[in-house]
């Protein structure tokens, strides 16, 4: 059947739209990482922050549209960001969310900025300000502030003291941000922490937001909810709020969020694109990230595979015609609202995503490229198997 120019119209800016999409990669993901259980060396597994550049390099090459990488400290700690900065942009991506790590360190045992010991606060805070620093010398316009504060048992420390340092920390946070930079808050409501976590939700995550300023934000990793929770529901509030920084994008199905995001629940994130798609313009401004360290999966093939269904889901959300969809819901028509979704859904997209990839001059299928590529039997070669990487500097 000929096309109508009203469709063809429509289809080359969805195709645009798509070339636009712009999804981060995690450092952290490059490198070996396991469970509490064990931790499996990966072949080629990035030892140093300069391979996990490269890698996350090579990631973008593939899909076209993965070109920043966050970086996690100490992790990615360097004594030269401008050389790093300088290594990346070499590579063809730029330096992204900066992640500061608040859960290492022995004095961390109970907490961080909610530590109730003034010291060990003073020195989350100046680790947080240290992070601020290093975003003006890596370019980086986004502070990704997850903490593993929380407490075991009823009665272990006093919640509401913890609130109160907890927002003391953030203003000064805040204030600190270098220019046009954002503070993202993240949530998790388990994990190492059982009893309660300080930032459990986002409602949390978004009145420690609303106390701070409008350049403070809420962050959405969609591991960090309980079995059930309609995310695409929170996703369209904090939207509406205008207080969506963006996402940390995985599948929660064990005790942390490292599953490739999609794969599980494909109408999960479908649903949340859709609320992202809708909402227009004002979602312009979202970061999209990939927090996942893959434990037994080929890395780089699990990278690219959790871009694909990120541009999966978008690409489904972008068909759905959205006026045609008010009216449904005016009309009251439950099921013909659904089915519009459900259709979009259920249309097959590579066809339309192996155009756009030919159009911006890469393969039409990241995986096949990957797989008939030499760089991962190189960096096999040149790295060996050696339990380093991830968060673990090499030789540890
Ligand atoms: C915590 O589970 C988290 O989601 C935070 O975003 C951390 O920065 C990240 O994982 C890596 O440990
Ligand atoms: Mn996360």
């Amino acid at each position: 059947m000929m096309k109508t120019n009203k469709e063809k119209l429509n289809i080359e800016k969805v195709k645009s739209l798509l070339k636009k999409q712009h999804i981060e990669t995690p450092s952290w993901g490059y490198g070996n990482s396991g469970t509490r259980f064990n931790t499996f060396a990966f072949p080629g597994a990035a030892r140093n922050v300069y391979e996990k550049i490269s890698d996350a390099a090579y990631v973008h090459k593939l899909t076209g549209v993965a070109d920043s990488v966050a970086l996690h400290i100490p992790w990615d700690k360097s004594d030269d960001y401008a050389a790093l900065k300088q290594y990346a942009e070499e590579k063809g991506i730029t330096l992204g969310a900066i992640n500061p790590n608040l859960f290492q360190d022995q004095e961390y045992k109970l907490g961080s900025l909610c530590n109730p010991s003034q010291e060990i606060r003073e020195k989350a805070l100046n680790h947080i300000l240290e992070c601020c620093s290093i975003m003006k010398k890596t370019g980086s316009n986004i502070l990704s502030l997850w903490l593993p504060d929380g407490t075991n048992y009823a009665g272990q420390d006093d919640i509401v003291c913890r609130k109160e340092y907890l927002e003391e920390g953030l203003k000064v946070i805040y204030d600190n941000l270098p220019d046009n930079s954002r503070l993202l808050i993240e949530y998790k409501f388990f994990e190492p922490a059982f009893y309660h976590t300080d930032l459990a939700d986002w409602g949390m995550s978004y009145a420690m937001s609303l106390k701070c300023g409008p350049k403070a934000q809420v962050l959405i990793d969609t591991g960090h909810h309980a079995q059930g929770t309609n995310i695409a529901h929170i996703v369209a509030f904090l939207l509406s709020e205008k207080k969506l920084g963006g996402f940390h994008f995985n599948s929660r199905k064990y005790a942390d969020d490292d599953l490739i995001v999609g794969t599980e629940n494909p109408f999960e994130l479908f649903d949340i694109y859709t609320k992202i798609v809708a909402t227009g313009s004002s979602a312009d401004n979202l970061a999209y990230m990939i927090d996942q360290s893959h434990t037994i999966e080929p890395k780089i093939e699990a990278m690219i595979y959790s871009i694909i269904n990120c541009q999966t889901a978008y690409a489904k959300a972008l068909l759905v015609d959205y006026n045609v969809l008010k009216e449904a819901q005016i009309a009251g028509d439950v099921l013909g609202a659904h089915r519009i979704l459900v259709e979009a859904f259920e249309t097959d997209v590579r066809p339309l995503l192996a155009e756009v990839r030919k159009e911006m001059g890469i393969h039409p299928d990241p995986i096949e490229a990957y797989k008939n590529d030499d760089y991962v039997i190189n960096i096999d070669e040149e790295r060996g198997t050696v339990m380093s990487g991830g968060g673990y500097p090499a030789d540890t």
